[in-house]
């Protein structure tokens, strides 16, 4: 395989771009070699600025649950383009794809849309925040919130990756009401309601996937809940990723836990730049214009970006059988490195729900992300170059999750699996 023009592009886009890269997990630093620069998408397929073809288990970190050119996707844009690009004022739009994502989650009944996860998150800690009067947060270790400096503490996915989850230049002064408890371990929870009365939010993941994929348990989701209640702190689900990956109506659809705030991205956007806050009427009253609590954006609710999330979320509301397509292709995958990996004698630990799926080169379950930490990065890496350099892409950290697209067939999933198979047969013969 031929990555000259990919280390040519990557050679001088460094000369003018931090690491040749706008956001660092594209980098491949964590599994080697240089990053694969990308020419163009069709249906479950990228192509390289080679010319190599792969099958595409990131879709853009989770946005293309429709692959890539989605007709009804690119139409709708192209449609909003001949409108205007952006006006910087309210448009109809707007409306139509608040009303779908809310329909989606008994928990919310307002949304405020920003362009990006990050913000979503940044908004809805303040939010949370103004609402409760408090100042102190709770985040799990190794759960990614975007890079806001709040939260880049012990944070996953690129922060992990690198080995600077708590990330220079965030002033002590902004972390210090960041409190860090274990994914999973409803006591260290417990110990931070006794460390501080002062707790505005718990934000978690609920289905993790920035420290590898790894769900909450649903007991602990509960007790998490229980708490909040008790201490009259608000619960902040980060779905940014799992969000209409994992279901249509979100982890309060799948663990009986409501959440009192949401946050969203990626899917939502359909592949443009789209976050989300949400949260029942009293909460989201306080956000500024109706209430005090500033959030503010240029482009937040980009006439484009919404008629291609409007299109996309439409497309999953009226497809019913779609998630349970998505997940017994990603349980075919799953069990078939799964089993591939045992018959070699390769140790590992997988797991998929809805359209997302994860793997740990790992003998013992994994829980957190410390458990996380115990896995084989160096089997990974030799993985993912392996699987590359026959055709499939997947994410370049072992920090990171897998998405099954519509437009992964079950011929590519059996082709993926004969990859793996190779793949761990090389390994286990030395
Ligand atoms: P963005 O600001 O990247 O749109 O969203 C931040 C974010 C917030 N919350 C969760 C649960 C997330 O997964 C993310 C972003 N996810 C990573 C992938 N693990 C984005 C990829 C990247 O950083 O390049």
């Amino acid at each position: 395989m031929s990555t000259q023009a990919s280390t040519k592009a990557f050679k001088e886009a460094q000369t003018l771009i931090p690491g040749g890269v706008n956001s660092p997990v594209r980098a491949f630093k964590s599994v080697g070699g240089i990053p694969i620069f990308i020419k163009e998408g069709e249906g479950a397929y990228l192509t390289d600025v080679d010319g190599n073809k792969y099958v595409d288990f990131v879709q853009s970190w989770g946005p293309l649950i429709f692959g890539h050119r989605d007709a009804s996707i690119e139409k709708a844009v192209i449609e909003a383009v001949k409108h205007g690009l952006s006006f910087g004022a309210p448009t109809l739009a707007e409306t139509e794809l608040a009303k779908l994502v809310v329909s989606c989650f008994d928990s919310i009944d307002k949304v405020r849309f920003v362009s990006s996860g990050t913000e979503a998150v940044m908004s809805a800690i303040r939010l949370a925040r103004g609402f409760t009067g408090r100042d102190d947060i709770v985040k799990f270790t190794g759960c990614y919130h975007g890079h806001s400096d709040a939260l880049l503490v012990e944070a996953g996915s690129g922060a992990v990756t690198f080995g600077n989850p708590s990330s220079p230049g965030v002033p002590a002064d902004f972390t210090k009401h960041t409190l860090l408890a274990d994914y999973n371990d409803i006591e260290s929870v417990k110990k931070c309601f006794e460390d501080s009365k002062n707790i505005a939010c718990v934000i978690i993941e609920p289905i993790a996937g920035n420290m590898g994929f790894i769900p909450a348990q649903k007991r602990f989701l509960e007790e998490l809940r229980a708490l909040c209640d008790i201490h009259g702190t608000l619960l902040i689900f980060d779905e940014v990723m799992s969000g209409f990956r994992a279901s249509l109506n979100g982890a309060e659809s799948i663990t009986g836990v409501k959440p009192d705030m949401l946050t969203l991205g990626k899917v939502i956007g359909g592949g443009m730049p789209v976050g989300a806050f949400g949260a029942r009427n009293e909460i989201m009253a306080m956000l500024s214009p109706e209430g005090p609590v500033y959030q503010a954006g240029t482009l937040s609710g980009n006439p484009v970006a919404m008629a291609a999330g409007f299109a996309a979320l439409t497309k999953l509301k009226e497809d019913t059988e779609l998630f349970s397509t998505l997940e017994s292709r990603a349980m075919k995958l799953v069990e078939g490195m799964k089993k591939a990996a045992q018959a070699y004698g390769v140790e590992i630990q997988i797991n998929a729900i809805g359209s997302m799926f994860g793997f740990f080169f790992n003998e013992n379950e994994v829980l957190n992300f410390a458990d996380a930490q115990t896995c084989d990065a160096e089997l990974f890496a030799k993985f993912h170059a392996y699987m590359l350099e026959k055709g499939f892409y997947f994410a370049c950290s072992l920090y990171e999750t897998g998405f099954i697209s519509t437009a992964v067939t079950d011929a590519m999933v059996d082709e993926t699996i004969k990859a793996t198979a190779s793949f761990f047969k090389e390994q286990s013969n030395g």
